[in-house]
This record gives structure tokens, C-alpha cells and sequence, in this order.
């Protein structure tokens, strides 16, 4: 076969190898087995020296031919190749700017902070102004000027969280009073009789921490709504009269209350304060025990003891109290049997509401 039969073969063969390549790596490969340093045409080319002078124009021009042949083939099928790439890759990576976006479900306010929210307006339609404090307290506040003796067991450490510094000893302030976590919001209304003058007419919501056993009707942790009247001329008729409304607004208007004799340290005389039972209308059933009735809040007169830690004059001014738990009230509310279900945060309990 002469060199020149020789190159048209390969010529044929690379032709064919081009066609035939089915990616960019497959072409490159075929370029670099004809033309690249070792390959079969550059292979013929170097056996051009080895010809007589009078053959050696014939070959040059037509290896120059095949050669230049080889390459413009390369370079369409590489065209071809690198637009049926693109090609793909734009299908396999359209959007479809058409279809509806993901909705995302949007955020609800915990039932707890709802409830807290509508008693805060109840009272907001009666003038109360929202009053806030530290959730970490001295003993001063949470317990001494609230009249609560120093051998009154919730001062005890089995029913208060007492802060301690890093060495574990309870840390003190001024060497008289300890850091607590407060037991209840009664702090932030000793603190606003500090320093207003009254007339005083404040709510006081807020997280409170006593060192119970969390339980159906217990949790360390949850959230008292307080609130305080201080002005002149105040009775326990306000208070009742407050209460009947504001516990009507809550759970509606076909409710009864009545109070029973009670007894806190901050409030003479006390009372708590019972609902008519919302299952079976007072009749009494297995909700209310029997009893027709339902326990909601305790509330009194601010004790004169408490105005004389506050220097508010107990001659000129009377005022009532009353304190309730967020929880229990949406338990009530909702018929929610287990306080624990408002702090375990599953999202198949909190969706019902
Ligand atoms: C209650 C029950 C009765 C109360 C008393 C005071 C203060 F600061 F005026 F003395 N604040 N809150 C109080 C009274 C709280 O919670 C069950």
C-alpha cells in the first residue's frame, strides 16, 4: 500500500472516529490518537523523510490535505458536540417559572401568650396599664416586703429556686437579701408602689418559678397574671365587682362567681375565687368534682403591713390584689386536661388552637 493509500485509510478511519465520538472527552480522545504526538497520522508525517525528493512534494500536499481535513472535522464535531452539551444541560436544568410557589406556613402565637394577650385587653378596657419586672429577684421583693414571715414555708430552698454564685453558696446582696427567682409577679407591683404615687392601676403578667414536680396541674415554671388597685376609697366591693366582670369576659357571660375565705400574707382579708363550672352550668359534675365550682384565682386587700414597706399611707389609701395562673385559666378555657402540654412544645397539640 503506498504512504498515500495509506494516509487516505487513515483519513477514512479518523472520519469515521470523529462521527462516531458521543461526547467531548470521546473527540478529544480521537484528536489526540491521530494527531497528537504519538499518534497514526503524525506517525505517517514523520516518515516523510525517509522519501525520495521527487515523491516527497505528492505525499506533503495531500498529508497536509488529510490533516487539515482531520482537523476542520474536529472542530464542527466539536461545535456539534459542545451545543448538544449545553443543550442538555439547560433541559435537565430548566425552572418552571410557572409553577405556584411553596407556601410557608406562617407563625401563630402560643396559646399561652394569646391568653395572656385578651386578659391583658380585658383589663386594659378598665384603665390597668402592663407593669414588668426581673424574673430574678431579691428576696426582698418576692417575699420580706409582701409580709411573708422569714419561717413562711415557700422561703424555704425545697420551694424556691434560690440563685447561687460559682462557688454554690446563695448569692446575697448587701448581705441581707438573696437572689431568687420570683414565685409570683407580686415583686413588680411592691416595686411600682415604690416609686409611683398612687393612684396605681397595673396588670403584671409574667413567667414565675416554684420547685414543684411538673404534673397535670403543676409546673415549675409558668405564667401568673397579677394585678393591683391602689387609690382612695377602694373596697372589697371593687374587688368583687372587678373579678365578676373580668371573670365573665374570660369565659362568658352566663358565668357565676363567688369567693371563699382564704388566707395569703400579702392581703387581709384574702379570698379565692371561684368560677361557675362551664360542663355542667354549677350543677356539679366529674370536671368540677362534684362541686358545680372551679378555682381560678385568690385576691384580697393589700394588708397595711405591705404599704408600710412601700411608704404608702394605709389612712389615706386602700387597694385590693389578685393573682391567676395563664395555664390554668387556658386549661379551663380550652379543656385542656394536662398543664404539661403548654410547655412540650408539640406542634400536634399546639395546632388545635
Ligand atoms: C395573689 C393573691 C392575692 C397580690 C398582692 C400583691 C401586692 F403586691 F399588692 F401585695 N400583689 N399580688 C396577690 C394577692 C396575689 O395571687 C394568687
Amino acid at each position: 500500500m503506498s504512504i498515500i493509500d495509506e494516509l487516505q485509510s487513515l483519513q477514512a478511519e479518523a472520519a469515521a472516529a470523529i462521527a462516531d465520538a458521543a461526547d467531548l472527552a470521546a473527540l478529544d480522545a480521537t484528536r489526540v490518537a491521530y494527531l497528537g504526538k504519538k499518534g497514526s497520522l503524525t506517525a505517517v508525517l514523520r516518515g516523510l523523510g525517509a522519501l525520495s525528493p521527487e515523491e516527497r512534494p505528492a505525499v506533503g500536499k495531500v498529508s497536509n490535505e488529510v490533516r487539515q481535513a482531520l482537523e476542520s472535522a474536529l472542530e464542527s464535531r466539536q461545535a456539534d458536540l459542545a451545543a448538544r452539551a449545553l443543550e442538555s444541560r439547560l433541559t435537565a436544568e430548566a425552572v418552571d417559572v410557572t409553577l405556584p410557589g411553596r407556601r410557608r406556613a406562617p407563625g401563630t402565637s402560643h396559646l399561652i401568650t394569646r391568653t395572656v394577650d385578651e386578659i391583658v385587653e380585658i383589663f386594659a378596657g378598665l384603665g390597668y396599664k402592663v407593669a414588668e419586672g426581673p424574673d430574678v429577684e431579691l428576696d426582698y421583693y418576692n417575699f420580706t416586703a409582701l409580709n411573708t414571715p422569714p419561717d413562711h414555708p415557700a422561703r424555704t430552698p425545697s420551694d424556691t429556686f434560690y440563685v447561687r454564685d460559682l462557688t454554690g453558696e446563695p448569692t446575697a446582696v448587701a448581705g441581707e437579701s438573696d437572689v431568687l427567682l420570683r414565685t409570683q409577679t407580686s415583686p413588680v407591683q411592691v416595686r411600682t408602689m415604690e416609686n409611683t404615687k398612687p393612684p396605681i392601676y397595673i396588670l403584671s403578667p409574667g413567667k414565675v418559678y416554684r420547685r414543684d414536680i411538673a404534673d397535670p396541674s403543676h409546673l415549675p415554671q409558668f405564667t401568673q397574671i397579677e394585678g393591683l388597685v391602689i387609690d382612695e376609697g377602694i373596697t372589697f366591693g371593687d374587688l368583687k365587682g372587678t373579678l365578676e366582670h373580668v371573670c365573665r369576659a374570660i369565659f362568658g357571660s352566663d358565668r357565676r362567681v363567688r369567693l371563699r375565705p382564704h388566707f395569703f400574707p400579702f392581703t387581709e382579708p384574702s379570698a379565692e375565687v371561684d368560677v361557675s363550672c362551664g360542663v355542667c352550668a354549677g350543677k356539679g359534675c366529674r370536671f368540677c368534682k362534684g362541686s358545680g365550682w372551679i378555682e381560678i384565682l385568690g385576691c384580697g386587700m393589700v394588708d397595711p403591713n405591705v404599704f408600710g414597706y412601700v411608704g404608702i399611707d394605709p389612712e389615706r389609701y386602700s387597694g385590693f390584689a389578685f393573682g391567676m395562673g395563664a395555664e390554668r385559666i387556658a386549661a379551663l378555657k380550652y379543656d385542656i386536661p394536662d398543664l404539661r402540654h403548654f410547655i412540650e412544645s408539640d406542634m400536634r397539640f399546639l395546632r388545635q388552637f
